[in-house]
């Protein structure tokens, strides 16, 4: 049964995508973003209320065990839809959606079937399988925080874009480039907002300045609902230097103006096996953040 009081498996998650298509006839297109090795569809929605508008993508589970990520990314995209807060609909109405809730849907279901704590994609590589789907993007690949061994949980890959999803993800990614204002990924576990970029090296987006003003703006209005603390920064001064990353792909290739990775609740208590009775709070304050950067990003033009 469809709900947001329990995580969803990747069947449950791409049967409501694919319902949305003709609830919402007009509104939402359903779209393959690309495939995994397990031969697998990546479903993503693009939600269009009106014609003209430019566009913000939303990226959820490129790491399979942080559930609390699709299970965000799926309820923004009900609220979007359905809610009739004025503050909401205004920003809903006022872009073009494209919503990824699982970027790596051999890893989410294998965290389902086999292995809770799983985190790469499942392609086999010597004696190991699968690679780190957020290290395997062609922007300053292998530049710190990736490993070369096929058994570590930050293996790169064995080139840039080695990994089906990665690739074709980014084709399709290229093909809406030019709408694309804002690109949002979302991961788990540790409470921050990430700005580029991950690699090692000094390297600031342009508008560094502006992206932590909007990020401070955003994790206060998240502050606001249930007292969440966030950090906000640049990714090595707050987490650690990780290269390879989707969001510096898109940041620094394309050029979209703004780039942000969440990484959810918790800090650490229950870490990437988050109770389902905190979904919906997290689903809450995290659309409160993300309404009011999209506000702020409408208010830069
Ligand atoms: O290591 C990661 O990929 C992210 N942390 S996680 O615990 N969810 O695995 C941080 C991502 C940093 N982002 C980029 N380098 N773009
Ligand atoms: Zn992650």
């Amino acid at each position: 049964e469809w709900n947001w009081n329990s995580y969803q498996t990747l069947d449950q998650i791409n049967t409501w995508l694919n319902s949305l298509e003709s609830k919402y006839v007009g509104t939402v297109t359903r779209i393959i973003g690309g495939q995994s090795y397990e031969k697998r569809n990546i479903y993503g929605v693009r939600v269009s209320f009106k014609p003209g508008n430019r566009a913000v993508f939303l990226e959820g589970g490129i790491h399979a065990r942080e559930w609390i990520s699709p299970a965000t990314v799926t309820y923004i995209l009900n609220e979007l839809l359905t809610s009739t807060n004025p503050k909401i609909r205004s920003v809903a109405e006022s872009r073009d959606w494209y919503i990824f809730p699982i970027f790596n849907p051999d890893g989410y279901e294998y965290t389902f079937k086999k292995d809770r704590m799983w985190r790469k994609t499942r392609k086999p590589n010597l004696a190991c399988f699968g690679a780190d789907l957020n290290r395997n993007w062609n922007y300053h690949w292998m530049e710190g925080g990736s490993s070369y061994n096929p058994c570590s949980d930050t293996f790169a890959g064995r080139s840039a874009f080695s990994e089906i999803e990665a690739k074709s993800l980014s084709q399709f990614i290229t093909s809406i480039s030019s709408q694309l204002d804002a690109y949002i990924s979302f991961h788990s576990y540790s409470q921050l907002l990430l700005i580029p970029f991950g690699h090692q090296g000094l390297e600031k987006p342009p508008n560094n300045d502006e992206l932590h003003r909007i990020g401070r703006v955003a994790v206060a209005k998240l502050f606001e609902r249930y007292g969440t603390n966030y950090t906000v920064g640049n990714i090595p001064d707050v987490i650690y230097v990780a290269s390879g990353g989707s969001m510096d792909w898109v940041a620094g290739l394309h050029k979209v103006k703004m780039a942000y990775t969440f990484e959810l609740r918790d800090e650490g208590r229950y870490g990437f096996v988050l109770p389902p009775d905190q979904i919906v709070p997290t689903g809450q304050e995290t659309l409160d953040a993300l309404i009011v950067m999209i506000e702020e990003l409408n208010a830069l033009q």
